[in-house]
């Protein structure tokens, strides 16, 4: 058994020993995983849009930097701010988001964001997006995130399980 290995198993026992705990125990959070995507979704788009925006809050455990995105359904992803400049919001691309250990970055409507450039059809709702994150640090990160409309979309961790 490798020691790579080891350490997987050690960390699904006490990922599992954690859960049969009470997952939100304090100290008993999971370290293996050094970054941690909640809450994604894309937005869904009009019939003929080429860009659609994608949401999501990315939890990092240590120090690290989303390099770029990218997503076989969009030619290129951008990771986009919004800037409101003489009363006028704008969004501008910037090369990369850096991700303090133990933040919490929203990425959410009206401000930081993933922008898919030329996507290859519109969104709807129920139909998943694949996208693929490049962390400096954690490697990159495969998701399928679900397109949703404002509405309906996840704000956060507040939205507890009923
Ligand atoms: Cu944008």
């Amino acid at each position: 058994m490798t020691g790579r290995t080891r350490e997987r198993i050690w960390s699904l026992a006490r990922a599992l020993a954690c859960a049969a705990a009470g997952a939100l125990l304090v100290g008993c959070s999971s370290r293996s995983e050094p970054i941690e995507i909640a809450n994604a979704w894309v937005a869904a788009t009009p019939p003929n849009a080429t860009v659609a925006a994608a949401y999501m809050d990315i939890v990092a455990h240590g120090s690290d930097r989303l390099l770029r995105a990218s997503s076989p359904l969009a030619q290129q992803v951008e990771i986009h701010q919004t800037l409101v400049e003489d009363g006028v919001s704008k969004m501008r691309p910037i090369s990369e988001l850096a991700l303090a250990e133990g933040e919490t970055v929203k990425l959410e409507p009206g401000g930081t964001h993933l922008m898919m450039i030329g996507i290859a059809s519109a969104f709807a709702t129920g139909q998943t997006v694949p996208l693929s994150l490049e962390f400096e640090r954690a490697g990159t990160i495969e998701l399928d995130v679900p397109v949703m409309t404002h509405g309906t979309a996840p704000h956060g961790s507040d939205h507890s399980h009923h």
